[in-house]
């Protein structure tokens, strides 16, 4: 996978990139990262990106010619076929796991991050492909919306992480919050470590686990559920959950 993402501040996305999971996937080559300012690619003495919205009101909107003309450039240093351009935004999608997913596969995936009150609509309606949301809140800017997707796709990427620690296992994978997590040592002031855990039986801990995070997702993310088909089992974990903590 290749990212490109067009952005005012190309620094804040390469420096955010460098961290972690993501900045060792650069490194190695699993996946790669250009940014495109399109301040590079206006036309006129002053570097004009933004102009006054028509028919009034605050703030500014980013021009269409600039944004085009970076994408342009993104799309010509390598012509992918399985390429999807997408601009963020609180009126997009609502970003989940299983829509990451299903782009995980692309080759190439052009981010464009607007800044001030948006972009003009014409660029969204004739160039992207598609519009996504981090979540209903407004930030400043796209940047953190593209620095999300690419960090929540590289996970996807095969060799990304170890096998050990691998993204099907990750919460949301399967449509389930994550189970709590317990290290050393096994004695707090403020509470001791499940006893399951500690006795090695690994049938016991693996249903232990997802009893759990059935229970969490029945508790905290109701929504979550309700999209859900449990199977047998899981119907059995999660009544049991119920009654151990007693709400029925
Ligand atoms: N933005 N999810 C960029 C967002 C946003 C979101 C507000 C995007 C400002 C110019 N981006 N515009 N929510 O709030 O992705």
């Amino acid at each position: 996978m290749h990212f490109d993402v067009i952005t005012l501040f190309p620094d804040m996305v390469l420096q955010a990139a460098k961290y972690g999971v993501t900045g060792k996937a650069i490194s190695r080559g699993l996946v790669g990262l250009s940014v495109w300012n399109p301040r590079d690619y206006t036309l006129d003495k002053h570097r004009t990106v933004d102009d006054r919205p028509y028919g009034g009101g605050p703030g500014m909107v980013m021009k269409y010619q600039p944004l085009f003309d970076a994408v342009s450039a993104a799309q010509q240093t390598r012509h992918e076929p399985r390429c999807k351009i997408v601009c963020l935004s609180p009126q997009g999608t609502l970003i989940n796991q299983a829509l990451l997913t299903d782009v995980s596969d692309y080759e190439q995936l052009i981010l464009v991050a607007g800044r001030y009150e948006g972009i003009d609509e014409r660029f969204i309606a004739s160039v992207c492909d598609e519009e996504w949301s981090l979540g209903d809140y407004v930030i400043s800017g796209g940047e953190l919306g593209a620095l999300v997707v690419i960090d929540a796709i590289t996970r996807l990427q095969a060799g990304v992480l170890g096998d050990e620690d691998s993204a099907k296992q990750d919460s949301h994978s399967d449509g389930l919050l994550d189970y709590p997590h317990f290290t050393r040592p096994e004695q707090l002031s403020v509470g001791k470590v499940p006893a399951v855990l500690l006795q090695g039986d690994h049938a016991q801990i693996k249903r232990w686990r997802l009893k759990q995070s059935l229970g969490r997702t029945w508790l905290r993310r109701p929504d979550m559920l309700e999209k859900k088909t449990l199977n047998t089992e899981q119907e059995k974990l999660l009544k049991e959950f119920k009654i151990e903590v007693d709400v029925k």
